[in-house]
């Protein structure tokens, strides 16, 4: 085995390794996060039906998750959740609004969003309240691309350890 030869296995181990690395480096997809909320006018909300408080259970997600939120009432009187991010106790453009349910309902939408906020009925204002909190940036990169992304990178470091070991090569004769 030439030097040359040598020179250019090398390089396509250390290719091979930042391939490994960078498949390690994807971030995870975003994940899809149920929750089951049961609510009343007395007792708040609950993961279970006999579990429910005010302020009730913190929920949590991932920024990019999908959330879908399964919601119960307990106390037959019609209840209405809002994810009130701009904390102003009222439904806005954006955020997160359940329809109203006397039985059941589902509600669904991507944690766009990081920080803590509350989730409240707004029927029934702070008698059923509780706090929701997203993890992360904000802005994840969409899921879909992960791949295309690790594809290109992978591409682009052939082409930088191809490049340089031809001129290892072109060195040596
Ligand atoms: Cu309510």
């Amino acid at each position: 085995m030439t030097t040359a030869t040598k020179v250019a296995l090398a390089f396509v181990i250390g290719a091979m390794a930042l391939g490994l690395v960078s498949l390690t480096a994807v971030p995870a997809k975003a994940a899809s996060v149920p929750y089951d909320l049961y609510g009343s006018l007395t007792s708040g909300w609950g993961l279970t039906s006999t579990s429910e408080t005010n302020p009730g259970p913190m929920l949590s997600a991932n920024a990019g998750d999908t959330v879908t939120i399964t919601l119960h009432s307990t106390d037959g009187l019609a209840h209405k959740l809002l994810i009130d991010y701009n904390g102003n106790g009222v439904a806005d453009p954006g955020e997160p609004l359940s329809a109203q349910f006397t039985t059941t309902t589902t509600l669904t939408f991507v944690a766009n969003q990081a920080g803590t906020f509350q989730y409240l009925c707004t029927i029934h204002g702070s008698a059923m309240v509780g706090t929701f909190t997203v993890q992360g940036t904000g802005t994840p990169a969409p899921s879909d691309n992960s791949g295309t992304l690790l594809i290109v990178g992978i591409i682009l470091g052939v082409v930088v350890v191809a490049g340089v070991s031809v001129l290892v090569l072109r060195s040596r004769n």
